[in-house]
């Protein structure tokens, strides 16, 4: 009948067939599937002192990676925490975490005490990996609970050395057998709404995610064995885990890891190892875009610059290419509960297709993607702007003991992302909008309702809201709608200084509106959209 055509989601799919995925295989199976091939080649290139490992050492290591982990008592079902800048120990213990049976939790190491111990705990981690100058953050955590905590770079109080662990373990034999939906990585992420949560990335969904990228004939992002892959996003974000260090290693690719961006040594690396494939978020690409110190010639070698993780809109992307013309550019689309990609671009494909600029790519392989109606909830047709939901075997198993927010955000399979966009006539997917509260600090993820709660918590602060303010360099910064307590004279500054000292540098308020209202609905939640419509007209209060 003409109402059940109606009420069918119009389903959209990828211009490239489906492939087979070998979605029971372990994550790490699948990604030295074709170790045998590969095994001298390099593997991971530390940029920091040029050591290469091949992939026969990579594949060791995290073997003994993993015997060092079960030295600590890890085992399956556990879970350990990665506290790292990008190094090359990264990937030795995510992986021989998974060796194991046990799933990571990423983090940044930059995060204050509070925001790590608060993941730390809730992800229950067994042990902490980290950086001897982030020991000192988790230390009273570590002895409080009994985890261990294991440095990678050199000796600090009360840890232990990574190094020497591995080099006193025996090379861990086999691999724990694991259930393609048990949880191998955990990335916590606020989502469409509250507080971060622990996203249950399961082997299937990612080796399902990495498939989708970059395997089948014609990959959607093809990769090949002669491919240098440059890693300066952090590795503890999703779209630098998956779509760099898993998809460069099943691919075959050599990964030159970056601790830390910045420009001129980004052009010394690209130089010194042949860099060809770039990932970037928009801070950095607006950054080389306006360099007058980097020149085409300087990233001659480069054939692919991927954006994501925030908007890059037309006039940027025009911009870079006018600067890097050898280069495609194009966007991948993600999020971290999509396990993370939803869409590549298809420029970056084997046999490519035209894109136009601006659109953050089409959807990929074995999975559906439908646009719904906010309001109605009505699957909407193509060029109509709606909520972007996606169905498919990459996406989480779920929040960590969180049924509730799970239940909220997937629905019969769908993943609803809180992006508003929509699929135009040629099936390239264009966001337009944001419908969560979540904010995009060059990507980076400031979740308002973790500033809300602890801005109430000061004592002159009768209640609070977050939104976010558009920003040139960083996309977007938090700033904070408050109503004092009565009498109180609390300053922009103190509040700024009170936040700055609990928080991670890129959750800091930028700005602080005084006001003697908050727009609520009348069960309590904040009307975000009538908070940044006051920001837009300039009469903030
Ligand atoms: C406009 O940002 C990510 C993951 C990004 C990613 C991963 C693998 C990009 C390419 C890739 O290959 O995850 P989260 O969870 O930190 O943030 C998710 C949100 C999205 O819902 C959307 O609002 O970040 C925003 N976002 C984008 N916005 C992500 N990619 C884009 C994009 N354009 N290209």
């Amino acid at each position: 009948s003409a109402a059940a055509a109606a009420a069918e989601a119009v389903v959209f799919r990828s211009k490239l067939p489906d492939i087979e995925i070998p979605r029971h295989l372990s994550l790490q199976a699948y990604c030295f599937e074709r170790l045998p091939e590969v095994s001298s080649r390099p593997c991971l290139i530390d940029g920091q002192t040029g050591a290469v490992h091949t992939y026969a050492d990579v594949e060791l290591l995290s073997r003994r990676a993993a015997a060092a982990l079960r030295g600590l008592g890890v085992g399956k079902g556990d879970v350990v925490m990665n506290l790292l800048r990008n190094c090359p120990e990264f990937a030795f213990v995510f992986l021989g975490a998974a060796r194991l049976g046990a799933a990571t939790t990423t983090a940044n190491p930059f995060y204050t005490p509070h925001e790590i111990h608060r993941q730390a705990a809730a992800a229950g981690a067994k042990v902490i990996v980290t950086e001897a100058c982030a020991a000192e953050k988790v230390r009273e955590f570590a002895a409080e609970r009994g985890v261990p905590v294991v440095t990678v770079d050199g000796a600090s109080e009360g840890c232990l050395e990574l190094k020497d662990l591995m080099d006193a373990a025996e090379p861990l034999a086999a691999d724990e057998e694991v259930d393609p939906d048990d949880v191998v990585a955990l990335p916590y992420s606020s989502g469409t709404t509250g507080m971060p949560k622990g996203v249950m990335l399961t082997h299937r969904s990612l080796v399902t995610s990495v498939a989708q990228q970059v395997d089948g004939e014609n990959p959607n992002l093809y990769f090949s064995k002669d491919d240098v892959v440059l890693c300066v996003l952090p590795l503890f974000h999703i779209y630098s885990l998956n779509s760099v260090l898993l998809a460069g290693l099943r691919a075959g690719c050599a990964i030159v890891i970056m601790r830390k961006f910045e420009i001129g040594a980004l052009v010394e690396l690209v130089r010194a190892h042949g860099v060809t494939v770039a990932p970037f978020v928009p801070p950095i690409v607006v950054e080389i875009a306006k360099s007058t110190r980097v020149g085409a010639d300087d990233l001659a070698s480069i054939r692919m610059v991927m954006s994501g993780a925030a908007p890059m809109g037309k006039d940027l992307q025009d911009a870079f290419m006018a600067k890097i013309p050898n280069a495609v550019l194009g966007q991948g689309y993600g999020m971290t509960e999509a396990g993370p990609v939803l869409a590549m671009c298809l420029a970056f494909a084997k046999e490519p297709f035209e894109v136009k600029s601006g659109s953050c790519g089409t959807v990929v392989r074995n999975a559906e993607l439908k646009i719904v109606d906010p309001d109605t909830g009505a699957s909407l047709g193509r060029n109509q702007p709606g909520e972007i939901c996606i169905r498919g075997e990459q996406i989480m198993k779920g929040y960590l003991n969180d049924p509730e927010a799970t239940k909220n955000t997937i629905e019969d399979g769908w993943l609803h992302t809180g992006d508003i966009g929509y699929v135009d006539d040629d099936d390239e997917i264009f966001i337009v909008d944001r419908l969560k509260e979540i904010i995009k600090y060059k990507g980076f993820q400031v979740p308002p309702a973790e500033l809300e709660a602890l801005l109430i918590t000061h004592p002159q602060i009768k209640d609070a809201a977050v939104v976010s303010m558009k920003d040139e360099l960083a996309g977007e910064v938090p700033v904070a709608f408050i109503i004092r307590t009565e009498d109180s004279e609390i300053s922009e500054n103190e509040i700024k200084q009170f936040v700055a000292k609990e928080v991670v540098f890129y959750k800091r308020i930028n700005k602080v509106f005084f006001t003697d209202s908050i727009p609520k609905n009348p069960s309590g939640k904040i009307l975000r959209k009538d908070l940044r419509a006051r920001l837009a007209v300039g009469i903030p209060i």
